[in-house]
């Protein structure tokens, strides 16, 4: 197959504006590399985006069907919602092979190649056949399981000869690196990469008039002035475990009858995957839960649960992040979850309380985060009390803490990281004022 010219190529389902975490961190990669980037679709970029249109009947197999019912729900232990039907796996497997194919049109001779995530996890074995001469990295951005639960799979092995082929393996956490050494020969190079977030540039939003004005009008709207607040952000998606956590909520108002009219909740829940039965039912259960929180708990002036149900923009979210007291962070498992580090990033003023799952791949960096079972709604309860009522000095301490893991860890850090494992040096990052203005999704 004849080569492209790019040094570099990115590759993963959604391109740049695109929802949710991956997106997020390969944008101010490519801004800053020569690069370009193979996607399924994205918005306008300084840089090229080679697309990958996907016919209606595609997106249903492969994206909707086989990675987002089948091993979407699997990865995250959620096996009760995990299906894989024959069908989808055909198209699946068609689908990586025109990613793969398309990346091998691009990539120059000997040029590294980056593919992302649970959607192309075919697209390594593919492109080394068309291409032996790129060398390949690929990053798995959600949970590995246990062994027993991902045989439940019926193309388990296919999928890890797919991954196994690349040059670097990436996952979040040591335990999930284990978990995916044990399936394949030890040549393989397997690492845990943690991702981060943009700390400096965060950092410098925050940190900006502008962000203190929009705290303010943002706390007038929701009526906050004189409550203290409890804040979520998510995807709306049933791993994140909003259900659970309003449950929680409702827990904490009974338990503490005190924090009645002192303490509101603001819960941002964007839509996702818009049309898949599931996600649908999910968006109407947490509406119709708040609804009834608010009914039972609230009174004329008091709203304990503020819903906000759709995607908000970066600098919107940095001036919640640092209104927030408290940030309730309990997804049922999540690979790492990127919205507890965009928290710490966003708290210049070294203060407020991350509660976290144990379970959230982040967790096991955020050592000084409360941490909590999702699944145990007394306990979460009690540690929303436990974070109110902390001294300001142990707050303090804490953040400190987690700023300077978060800080350390950075988005930069880990793209530098897994491109020197495939041979990409990177430039040195601008520093933090430039890279607010640049903030742009
Ligand atoms: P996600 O499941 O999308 O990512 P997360 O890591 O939290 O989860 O990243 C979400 C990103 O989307 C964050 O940058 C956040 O700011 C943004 N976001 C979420 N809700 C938003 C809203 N309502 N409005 C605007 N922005 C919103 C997957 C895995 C994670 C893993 C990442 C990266 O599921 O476990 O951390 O990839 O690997």
């Amino acid at each position: 197959m004849s080569a492209g010219v790019w040094p570099l190529v990115v590759v993963s389902h959604r391109g740049p504006g695109g929802d949710g975490g991956v997106a997020a961190g390969l944008d101010p990669l490519l801004r800053r590399t020569r690069g370009c980037w193979v996607a399924s679709d994205g918005a306008r970029r300084p840089y090229p985006v080679v697309r990958v249109p996907l016919s209606a009947a595609e997106l249903d197999g492969y994206y909707r069907g086989y990675a987002n019912e089948g091993l979407w729900p699997l990865c995250h232990g959620l096996v009760e919602r995990a299906l894989f039907r024959t069908g989808d796996w055909e198209v699946y497997r068609a689908v990586n092979e025109r990613f793969a194919r398309a990346a091998a049109q691009v990539a120059a001779p000997g040029g590294a190649v980056w593919v992302h995530d649970y959607q192309l996890a075919l697209v390594p074995a593919m492109l080394r056949a068309l291409r032996p001469d790129v060398r390949i990295g690929f990053f798995w951005h959600i949970p590995w399981p246990a062994e027993p639960i991902w045989r439940l799979c019926p193309q388990a092995d296919a999928i890890v000869a797919g991954i196994a082929a690349a040059d670097l393996v990436g996952l979040h956490t040591p335990d999930y690196a284990a978990a995916f050494r044990a399936l394949v020969p030890p040549v393989v190079q397997v690492r845990a990469l943690p991702m981060g977030v943009d700390f400096a540039g965060i950092a410098a939003l925050a940190g900006q008039a502008a962000t203190e004005r929009r705290m303010r009008r943002l706390a007038l709207a929701l009526g906050l002035p004189g409550q203290r607040l409890i804040l979520g952000v998510d995807r709306c998606d049933y791993t994140k475990g909003i259900p659970h956590r309003l449950a929680a909520v409702e827990a904490f108002f009974r338990r503490w009858p005190e924090y009645r009219g002192r303490v509101s909740v603001v819960q941002v829940a964007s839509p996702t995957r818009v049309g898949m039965p599931a996600y649908d039912r999910l968006r109407r259960l947490v509406r119709r839960q708040v609804a009834a929180l608010n009914r039972e708990l609230g009174d004329g002036d008091w709203r304990p649960v503020h819903l906000i149900g759709r995607r908000l923009r970066l600098p919107q979210l940095v001036a919640l992040y640092r209104l927030a007291d408290v940030a309730l962070v309990t997804p049922l498992y999540d690979g790492m979850n990127l919205v507890a580090k965009e928290f710490v990033a966003a708290r210049v003023d070294g203060d407020g309380v991350l509660v976290l799952s144990r379970t959230a791949g982040a967790a096991v960096q955020l050592r000084e985060a409360l941490a909590v079972n999702p699944l145990d709604p007394d306990g979460i309860a009690a540690t929303l009390h436990q974070a109110l009522a902390m001294a300001p000095a142990e707050r303090q301490r804490r953040m400190a803490a987690l700023r300077a893991e978060v800080e350390r860890h950075d988005v930069q850090a880990w793209l530098a990281a897994n491109l020197a494992a495939i041979g990409v040096q990177l430039p040195a990052a601008r520093r933090g004022r430039a890279r607010a203005a640049s903030l742009t999704r």
